[in-house]
């Protein structure tokens, strides 16, 4: 490479980083923003709002601007894996803790979706999805079986410390040895099919703005109106950002008018892409006793900013 196009190519480098810094600027703007709001947080570093904030806790003043489950640690909280690598297999025992900001396992957490903690387990390839409830023993250690293929898999611990009760995801790497086969993405799809259940989505996700997404449950074309409550609702749901898996916070929406929610066939959520790309949603629901979990892929387009 001769001189002027390596100079051009270090350029184009410094245009790639400048870019990539506005791009950030962009995204923790809104942080840098909420920080004028009255904000439970607490833990300003003592010196400007603003610029401090942006590194701090970024799910919880702009849940609708970046998602959760990025970091292992946050506010002083760390999720400790017992062990980094498991065998492959079912069943295979994963213990966990939750480090507070004194270095001792949480023990006291606040109930949300009446669980003390939510554990959500998920290969690489957006495959092997469990969400399971693990028990706490007296040493605040938690204690779950989990179906383990090779491969490298996230674990999410979503939770809320009796301490400060905010609402926190935190996720770690958790390495499962043996051939390991790589899957594809399903194609993006608004009917998934689980044990002879028909689901179809209805709503789209979408970057930067709060959307529904109403999912209709029927089995043999019959509409299900007698879900069983799962979590304290008639389903519930979780979404992960491929490239990065970023979770996404999702919340149960409540028909208009005040009404309860019916048990079906429609459960509906609000939630809010963080950018443009391609998610995974596991919408968990319980019937006939059992709880299944229904998976789409949906794209999210880029913000058409200018009308075309
Ligand atoms: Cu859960």
């Amino acid at each position: 490479m001769n001189t002027p196009v390596k100079l051009a190519a270090f350029g184009v480098g410094l245009l790639a980083l400048f870019g990539a810094a506005t791009g950030l600027g962009a995204v923790v703007g809104p942080v840098g923003a909420a920080a004028d709001e009255p904000s439970s947080a607490g833990h300003d570093m003592g010196s400007q709002p603003g610029a401090g904030h942006q590194e701090q806790a970024p799910h919880e003043a702009a849940g609708a601007h970046l998602p959760a489950g990025l970091v292992v640690s946050e506010d002083g909280y760390t999720l400790v894996l017992d062990q980094p690598t498991l065998p492959a297999g079912a069943g295979v025992p994963l213990a966990f803790r939750i480090e507070g900001p004194d270095g001792h396992a949480v023990a006291d957490y606040e109930v949300r979706h009446d669980e003390d903690l939510h554990l959500i387990a998920v290969r690489r390839d957006l495959t092997g999805y469990q969400h399971v409830h693990p028990e706490q023993d007296a040493d605040g250690v938690w204690r779950v079986p989990l179906d383990l293929s090779p491969g490298s898999w996230r674990v999410f611990a979503d939770f809320a410390a009796s301490a400060d009760g905010e609402d926190r995801v935190l996720g770690a790497e958790l390495a499962v040895g043996g051939e390991y086969a790589p899957q594809p993405l399903p194609a993006p799809a608004a009917v998934a099919e689980v044990d002879g259940y028909t689901v179809v989505l209805d709503g789209a996700l979408t970057a930067g703005e709060e959307t529904e997404l109403r999912f209709g449950i029927s089995r043999d074309g019959v509409p299900v109106t007698d879900l069983e409550s799962y979590l304290g609702a008639y389903g519930h749901l979780v979404a992960l950002r491929q490239g990065d898996l970023g979770y996404l916070h999702v919340h149960p929406s409540d028909p208009p008018g005040g009404a309860a929610p019916a048990p079906g066939p429609n459960v509906g959520f609000a939630t809010t892409a963080p950018s443009a790309g391609t998610y995974r949603l596991f919408l968990d629901f319980k019937h006939g006793d059992v709880v299944r979990t229904a998976a789409f892929t949906v794209t999210v387009g880029a913000h058409e900013e200018h009308g075309s």
